[in-house]
């Protein structure tokens, strides 16, 4: 599939977007800085600095293809799929009033129409192996919908489908997620950590309703995660009360102190207008509204986050190319400081000579401190599921599990999630630590190493799935009891669409139901007798259920705990190359300044101390472009 191509500059301008809906293109942050960072890779390239404008290369195109997520969550058949074709104008999400979506789907940008279905590979490979199939978009319900694909049997992890749209031509990817049957399941704490990777979410109610607590409790959590959220409220065509339940809805969120805009929409309208050309219906639609918002506040803001980023980045390496320069010129003015700056040099040579060595400290302290993340991630996990599994045994001891089986399972699943989520998080910020501990190795010379953090995220790609069933339980009729498994998005802050994958057996553990006590009357035993027969059977549930909830328990922590390994062996490598970068860049620091030392030593020093003022003046009024075309206020 065709990727979005390079970024037009585009300008604040309105144009049909061909489908009868005018569309205000918004001035794209990342343009002048995307061109600037070109502007900074010739500089470096001119200074022979072949290291700083590889950096500012990457940085560039990283920018310049920056893709903004943004997750389409909501509950169970709420119109989250209507709504993304809607959007678009395309039936790229298979819809039915049955037909569930089982599997996230990526919607992107392409010249061609095409998808492509991911599934899991060979499960003893490792990093875990996923397998992409080429299909036709019209062949998607057959991979990604519950009628085509029950219960997953093909076990697929996600679809991503390309179709050359404007609205997603500036690196906008839409993820339509399968219905969480209720926000407060094990799905929803999943497609809740999706949303940490996300730039946007929008989430899908009806105006059947006000926003249920489980809504509002998503609503919570995703504006700590996520920097923009917005409800959008749909069926507006169904509901004439539409607008009583949007008031009260925009009350609650008032309340509650969200911000967070809701948006009425009727994708039912949206489609009429579409396939009749009228603008008052497509008006009534709401989708004008909409659009406008992902474009501007969406698109407009995440890119300028990016930009922002991109900026900093390049500032920094204006002032790496500045650094010698300064020098020289301080030498020039001061005679005495050359000598000082000659035994600094020396000292810094030689510190950056052992960086690039092999077996250098840093690379020593590498592998330590992954082995020590390493078991620390693996014991936080375990002490995570020890105390669950204990929670779990109190709880099984208070309930009849016959009755209440379904009730426990749905919440120990939920449970098992978010602890799962929880330890990625320590594994994230433990490596983050990691990684600024490491980069003090190389402060060298006054140089003050920085890693990209964008970049960081990106190992995390090979983190891969859990993949988890619930453990199979027979029944008292010989059956095996055991739900579907899903497929939920989740991911890190990743920045090439980075996406994780959970798969997880949500929903409920199966559990053998022990005959009905009453059958002891039936068999004429006496009060007591049915009394202890009942007791029995009660211990003998409760101990079947503890196993049952164990053997999941088991399940999951032992899958969490090899994809954390996985993960963490990639942040190695990618530590290691990154890192091996960087020494090779503060060595080439070095080198020019020491080559600027030599040039001060010799030639006419009044012309030369032109010369150095004038590239100072050039790379001052490089980044003072730099500063004016970096976004600040960004939401
Ligand atoms: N009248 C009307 N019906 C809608 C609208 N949006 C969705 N629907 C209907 O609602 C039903 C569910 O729509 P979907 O888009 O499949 O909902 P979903 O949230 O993706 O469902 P899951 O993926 O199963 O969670 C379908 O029958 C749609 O035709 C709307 O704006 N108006
Ligand atoms: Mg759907």
């Amino acid at each position: 599939m065709t990727r979005a191509g390079p970024r037009r500059g585009t300008a604040a301008a309105a144009s049909a977007a061909g489908d009868g809906t005018t569309v205000v293109e918004h001035l794209d942050p990342r343009a002048p800085v995307v061109e600037l960072l070109g502007v900074v890779a010739t500089a470096a390239e001119a200074y022979d600095r072949a290291d700083l404008a590889e950096r500012a290369s990457v940085t560039r195109a990283h920018l310049d293809h920056t893709e903004i997520r943004v997750v389409v969550a909501g509950e169970f058949k709420r119109g989250k799929s209507t709504l993304v074709n809607a959007l678009l104008g395309a039936e790229v999400c298979p819809v039915d009033d049955d037909i569930a979506t089982a599997v996230p789907i990526l919607v992107r940008h392409a010249a061609e129409p095409g998808a492509v279905v991911v599934t899991g590979g060979d499960e003893s490979a490792d990093p875990p192996e996923l397998v992409e199939h080429r299909v036709e978009v019209a062949a998607l319900a057959d991979w990604v919908s519950e009628a085509g694909n029950p219960g997953n049997r093909r076990g697929v992890h996600w679809a991503d489908v390309g179709i050359p749209r404007k609205l997603l031509a500036d690196g906008l990817v839409l993820v339509d997620t399968p219905g969480v049957g209720g926000l407060d399941s094990a799905h929803g704490s999943l497609t809740l950590s999706a949303l940490a990777g996300a730039d946007a979410v929008l989430l899908v109610t009806d105006t059947s309703q006000e926003l249920t607590a489980a809504e509002v409790d998503f609503l919570r959590s995703a504006v700590e995660l996520c920097p923009t959220v917005t409800v959008v409220s749909t069926k507006t065509d169904l509901y004439p009360a539409w607008r009583t339940i949007v008031a009260s809805d925009k009350a609650v969120l008032d309340r509650e102190g969200f911000a967070v805009e809701v948006l009425a929409v009727s994708s039912a309208l949206r489609s009429l207008a579409a396939a009749t050309v009228d603008r008052s219906l497509n008006d009534e639609s709401g989708f004008p509204t909409l659009h406008a918002h992902l474009t501007g506040e969406i698109l407009a803001g995440a890119g300028a986050r990016a930009a922002a980023m991109a900026a900093d980045t390049a500032t920094e390496i204006i002032r790496r190319l500045r650094e010698p320069f300064a020098a020289e010129l301080e030498v020039l003015d001061d005679p005495e400081a050359a000598e000082r700056r000659r035994v600094r040099l020396e000292e810094a040579s030689a510190a950056a000579a052992e960086l690039q060595e092999r077996g250098a400290r840093w690379q020593v302290l590498l592998n330590d401190g992954c082995a020590d993340l390493n078991a620390e991630v693996d014991h936080d996990l375990r002490e995570r599921f020890r105390r669950l599994g204990r929670e779990l045994e109190e709880r099984i001891d208070e309930i009849e599990p016959a009755k209440a089986w379904d009730e426990i399972s749905a919440w120990l699943t939920r449970q098992a999630a978010s602890e799962v989520a929880a330890n990625h998080g320590v594994l994230l910020e433990r490596t983050a630590q990691l990684a600024d501990d490491l980069v003090e190795q190389f402060r060298v010379g006054g140089i003050e190493p920085r890693l990209p953090t964008v970049e960081l995220a990106d190992p995390f790609d090979a983190l891969g799935e859990v993949s988890v069933d619930a453990p199979e339980v027979a029944t008292d009729d010989g059956g095996v009891a055991r739900r579907a498994g899903a497929s939920i998005l989740t991911g890190a802050k990743g920045s090439y669409g980075y996406v994780m994958m959970i798969t997880m057996g949500a929903g409920m553990i199966g559990l053998s139901v022990a005959a009905p006590i009453m059958a002891g009357a039936a068999l004429g035993l006496g009060r007591k007798a049915v009394k202890d027969e009942h007791k029995r059977k009660l211990t003998q549930e409760r101990q079947q259920a503890k196993a049952a909830g164990r053997r999941y328990l088991d399940d999951v922590s032992f899958a969490a705990g090899k994809s954390s390994r996985d993960a963490l062996r990639s942040v190695q490598r990618f530590l290691r190359d990154e890192l091996g970068v960087l020494a090779g860049e503060v060595a080439a620091q070095v080198q020019a300044e020491v080559a600027a030392a030599k040039a001060a030593g010799g030639g006419d020093i009044e012309q030369r101390r032109a010369d150095v003022a004038a590239e100072l003046a050039r790379l001052d009024h490089l980044a003072s472009k730099l500063d004016a075309a970096r976004p600040r206020a960004h939401p």
